[in-house]
């Protein structure tokens, strides 16, 4: 076999610089690469790795800058034993389960491939591609090109090809691998759909050479604003910046240290009006530094822990939640929330349930989902992936897991709504866990001092007494508990009330997740309703919130969940066929009969809170 001398070049040559997050991108001017793009599956990793593990041949790479049949057509020895410009299109952002039925269980590699035109932006401008997300890992290459690689599905990523493109024609490949080991996070074992591929929108963003690569601007206990900004590019030392609210008529002026960085603080205007569920009221936020104008919508507003209540603005709430994975309605979900899909959901909760607050699970979710949160009113709980077994002793695993967090937290620390972080989700209790997530929450608290840190943890049980024995509570703001008692458990459902709750620190408690599963449609109306009947999961939703309405430091609820979603490992013939039951509403979007039941008791609570 041939190897042909091209393609080692390109894959020798070093990739740019590392990846950054772009915060508030989205609000940026820019060109949306969204729509058609060319896929191509690759299971043997052909596009990467050639004969006998050597360099891809010319035969094999996918992201040559050349027509693949002009060439063929020009060298009739020229061999390509791929031809992206001719392969099938699909439109993205989309998982590839959705782009064929072949498609439906599979985990590799797929390359995408598009062509655009560009304009360039002129001088002293940069230009960023910069995707959503990607899962799990991305290689992008522009014009045949390697310009940076991304690991980690839900967090955003942004490459500087300024001195890549070209004026008019560009084409960019993109090879996407949703193969996990178990040092990835999470690892392959998880109670969800992996949904490979391009699940968030591409984009080229531009910006001035100088800009505002990270702003946090938030409102702190002690009753200011305070603003922290990183400016990057060759202007970014002792310049001058400045932060207004026009709406508010507040305006601070400063100048960054010789690394680009401002923090800063002023009082909060009298009119200031604080962000709730109920007045999610938000201001336009600008930071000016030369030719560069940040832009952002943001929320003002405290939270923060007193004993074991939970204070939003400095009075107590109790968070009338539901967990939700990020999966839109339908059939044959490709997990693409747009904002209309999460809306639809996000109506669910807030007009549907009386509630206040949702639990993004188990991962990042499109930031346009937090920024509908932001608008809507709805309380967050945002979280990694750092999901049952993970491999603690890893060195490369906490790597990935820090990164993951840093990249969640800047993307997100502007969103009013988001109010708790969350570390981990089930972890077993061990030595190196226990470290692990320590360095966790040390990173959260260090991104972040504005928002409360927990965990999902699980509890222990003597008979009817449950415990919480985990020894990360004392590391936490708020312990969360998941408890399956009478799903996961034989327990009749008429003794679930009389289980009692110790908690071995003065702190709240969210109970953030319990659940059933039921078929929507499937009734058993006997005095004794078999297990995924309606009738056994209202009753179990009935007896679990008897049980939690007697834990005193109980601050809120994520049951599990809001709609049935997709999961490869429940299989059941009958009631699951491949998903996940446990929602209130169906795939589709039909009420269960427990939705009524916790309905009833989120908008009793809702009432006695007025
Ligand atoms: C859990 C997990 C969640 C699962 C759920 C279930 O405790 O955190 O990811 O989907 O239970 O349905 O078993």
């Amino acid at each position: 076999m041939r190897l042909i001398g091209f393609a080692l070049a390109a894959l020798l040559a070093p990739m740019s610089a590392s990846a950054q997050t772009l915060v508030a991108a989205d609000l940026r001017p820019g060109q949306s690469l969204d729509g058609a793009w060319h896929w191509s599956v690759d299971p043997y990793r052909d596009g990467v790795a050639g004969f006998h593990g050597g360099p891809p041949s010319e035969s094999t790479a996918r992201y040559q800058d050349r027509i693949q049949a002009d060439e063929a057509e020009k060298r009739p020895t020229a061999l390509f034993e791929f031809d992206m410009q001719r392969s099938a299109i699909t439109h993205l952002p989309g998982s590839w389960i959705g782009h064929a039925p072949e498609m439906r269980y599979y985990q590799g590699l797929v390359w995408y491939q598009r062509t655009f035109d560009y304009t360039p932006a002129g001088p002293g401008k940069r230009v960023y591609l910069r995707f959503g997300s990607a899962d799990y890992a991305a290689s992008v290459f522009l014009n045949g090109k390697p310009v940076g690689k991304h690991v980690g599905a839900f967090t955003p990523f942004a490459f500087d090809v300024t001195d890549r493109l070209r004026p008019g024609s560009n084409q960019i490949t993109v090879g996407v691998d949703s193969a996990r080991t178990d040092s990835d996070v999470p690892p392959p074992v998880t109670d969800w759909e992996t949904y490979g591929g391009i699940t968030r929108s591409v984009r080229l963003v531009t910006v001035p050479e100088t800009f505002v690569d990270d702003a946090f601007v938030r409102l702190g206990k002690d009753g200011r604003i305070a603003v922290s900004a990183q400016l990057l590019g060759p202007q970014a030392a002792n310049a001058p910046i400045r932060l207004a609210i026009p709406t508010l008529g507040a305006t601070l002026e400063g100048r960054t240290d010789g690394e680009g960085k401002w923090s800063a603080s002023l009082p909060a205007p009298r009119a200031l009006q604080r962000w709730s569920p109920e007045n999610p009221k938000l201001y336009d936020v600008e930071i000016a530094s030369g030719a560069d104008r940040f832009a952002d919508r943001v929320g003002f507003r405290t939270i923060e822990v007193q004993g074991d209540r939970i204070l939003l603005n400095g009075k107590s709430i109790f968070l009338r939640g539901i967990s939700m994975h990020e999966e839109e309605l339908g059939k044959d979900p490709v997990r693409a929330m747009s904002p209309a899909a999460a809306r639809a959901l996000f109506s669910e909760i807030k007009q549907g349930l009386h509630g206040n607050f949702v639990r993004l699970a188990h991962y990042p979710h499109d930031e346009g989902t937090t920024r509908l949160a932001d608008e809507m009113g709805l309380l967050v709980w945002s979280e990694v992936p750092v999901y049952w077994r993970v491999a603690w002793g890893n060195a490369d695993t906490l790597a990935t897991a820090r990164r993951m967090i840093a990249e969640n937290i800047r993307r997100d620390r502007n969103r009013a709504a988001i109010v708790l972080w969350s570390v981990a989700n089930e972890t077993p209790v061990s030595d190196a866990r226990n470290a692990f997530l320590r360095t966790l929450i040390g990173d959260v608290r260090a991104l972040d001092d504005s928002r409360l840190v927990t965990a999902a943890l699980l509890s222990d049980r003597k008979g009817k007494e449950m415990r919480i024995n985990d020894p990360l509570v004392g590391d936490l703001d708020v312990m969360a508990i998941n408890t399956y008692n009478g799903w996961y458990s034989d327990d009749p459902l008429a003794a679930i009330p009389s289980f009692t709750w110790a908690s071995p620190v003065n702190k709240p408690l969210i109970f953030s997740e319990f659940g059933a599963d039921a078929l929507y449609g499937y009734h058993d109306g006997t005095a004794a309703p078999h297990k995924f009947s309606e009738e056994y999961q209202a009753e179990y939703y009935r007896r679990t919130l008897e049980m939690a309405a007697k834990v005193p430091f109980l601050r809120g609820l994520s049951p599990w969940i809001l709609k049935d979603f997709r999961s490869p490992r429940r299989q059941h013939p009958v009631y699951q066929q491949g998903w996940n039951r446990k929602g209130l509403i169906s795939e589709t979007g039909q009420r269960k009969q427990a939705f009524g039941v916790l309905a009833e008791d989120y908008a009793a609570r809702e009432k006695a809170e007025r």
